[in-house]
């Protein structure tokens, strides 16, 4: 049986053992979904940077350099945070270096906790990653990025989403995971219905950004595992 644990922001990473387990980094709005995004439309990788400074470098070696904060793409970058800018071929062949305000800290912060894989959690590619889960039956962490330390609500549902799929309520032994499990169970029925009191939802509303938050919480439209090798995120295939 699967042992699975769900750390609901970063500030509560260091009181779990990621040691040998899988880790699934959630950042449903908006960075976990689109470096899967990224991967499903034949980026090469997608490198997680933790500041612009070094995706600007990775810039000079070829790579697309990508950075978010607060929800703003940032000037003097080839891409911000959007699933959208890696559709129609823009990012086919390529390397992109990633820096976002709260995703791309996680992993990096997955990889130094001994974790011995980091995947990207998202609900677009949510059955293939809970069947690669059960397939390598390692023990889980569902790492949710949430909001500068805070919990936030979508990569909790996220976390309840694939619980759900990968083991039952009385499997668990962390109340953490019974929780989002409940949450998700509340919400199901209409993810963005429920999702419009967040307040990531609300931020990103403020900018515009509808129609990324309409994509990121549909289901299995990509049907590959991303995973960190080498620093990098690809296609676990
Ligand atoms: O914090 C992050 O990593 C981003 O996903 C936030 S945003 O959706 O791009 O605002």
């Amino acid at each position: 049986m699967i042992k699975v644990q769900v750390v609901l922001s970063p500030a509560l990473l260091h009181l779990f053992d990621s040691k040998n387990k899988n880790v699934v980094v959630i950042d449903i709005l908006r960075a976990t979904s689109t470096i899967c995004t990224a991967i499903a439309h034949g980026a090469l990788s997608v490198k997680p940077v933790n500041n612009t400074d070094d995706a600007l470098i990775l810039k000079g070696s070829g790579y697309l350099s990508a950075a978010e904060r607060d929800g703003h793409k940032l000037e003097g970058f080839d891409m911000g945070n959007s699933p959208f800018e890696c559709m129609n071929g823009a990012v086919l062949g390529k390397k992109i270096a990633l820096t976002t305000t709260n995703g791309t800290k996680c992993i990096t912060a997955a990889t130094i906790a001994g974790a011995a894989n980091v995947l990207s959690g998202s609900f677009l590619n949510i059955t293939a990653l809970a069947n690669f889960l059960k397939a390598d039956s390692r023990d889980v962490i569902l790492f949710c990025a949430g909001w500068r330390d805070r919990v936030n609500l979508e990569d909790s549902l996220f976390a309840g989403a694939l619980v759900n799929r990968l083991v039952s309520k009385d499997e668990l032994d962390c109340d953490s995971a019974l929780m989002v499990m409940d949450l998700y169970h509340r919400a199901k029925s209409n993810l963005g219905l429920y999702l419009e009191q967040s307040s990531h939802y609300k931020r990103l509303s403020r900018l515009h950004h509808q129609e990324d938050m309409e994509y990121c919480l549909q289901s299995d439209v990509i049907d590959i595992v991303v995973g960190l090798k080498k620093g990098e995120m690809v296609n676990m295939a």
